[in-house]
């Protein structure tokens, strides 16, 4: 009955770390890990019970790559990347401080913290690219992104910075993205968490990555009623 439950201290090395990560990112899975009873748990399944919470955290769902995008495919997530900061500063426009220091979720960041997160994620991404796209299946670290999230700037720099930020960055990756072809697109980067993904998948992350977090701020304001 609970032959699927593997027993942490059996997992690879390079799993536990993800799971680590896992856990210091996101609390829920924590209270789902402390009441993991193997007596009580039918199986591994009850991990299940996560998507359900998660309405609010992952308003678009988790991210469902395409591994092989045809030229079109791929030219669509492109074509997405100039809607990023124009949707994000129609979001933010007319929100006050105290909305803008408000927790999308119980115990979330504030949606100035998700604001500067984007800019860190896209410039980490942004970096991540190139050196793919110039070295030979480059290792990329991942970042404590929880813990950047506490660091002063989080506090204390306007959000319009991260916004114009964000705005240049992402002029700059649509270029180097136009002239890429689609060997280029097949380029691997090594990560820690995700194994080799093709560049292909990181552009869909970089979209998916935007979109997601936009729409925290998105449910927030409509739950709140603040639009
Ligand atoms: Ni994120």
């Amino acid at each position: 009955m609970h032959e699927d439950v593997v027993r942490i201290e059996e997992l690879e090395p390079e799993i536990l770390q993800g799971i680590h990560l896992t856990l210091t990112r996101v609390p829920d899975i924590v209270e789902v890990y402390k009441s993991l009873n193997r007596e009580e748990l039918p199986s591994r399944v009850s991990f299940g019970k996560i998507g359900e919470l998660d309405q609010t955290r992952f308003p678009i769902g988790k991210f469902e790559p395409i591994p092989l995008p045809s030229s079109e495919e791929r030219q669509s997530f492109i074509n997405q990347i100039p809607d990023i900061t124009i949707t994000l500063r129609h979001t933010l426009t007319n929100l006050t401080l105290d909305q803008l220091q408000t927790p999308y979720r119980h115990e979330g960041w504030t949606i100035q913290q998700v604001v500067h997160h984007l800019a860190d994620n896209d410039m980490n991404a942004y970096l991540r690219f190139k050196r793919a796209l110039t070295e030979d299946e480059p290792l990329v670290h991942s970042y404590r992104e929880d813990l950047w999230a506490e660091l002063n700037d989080y506090k204390d720099v306007p959000i319009e910075t991260s916004i114009l930020l964000l705005e240049s960055l992402h002029s700059r990756f649509l270029s180097v993205l136009n002239g890429m072809n689609s060997d280029d697109y097949h380029r691997k980067l090594r990560t820690q968490l995700l194994g080799n993904i093709t560049l292909d998948i990181a552009l869909q992350r970089f979209v998916w990555h935007n979109r997601h977090h936009i729409a925290q701020i998105t449910s927030l304001i409509r739950r709140n009623g603040w639009s």
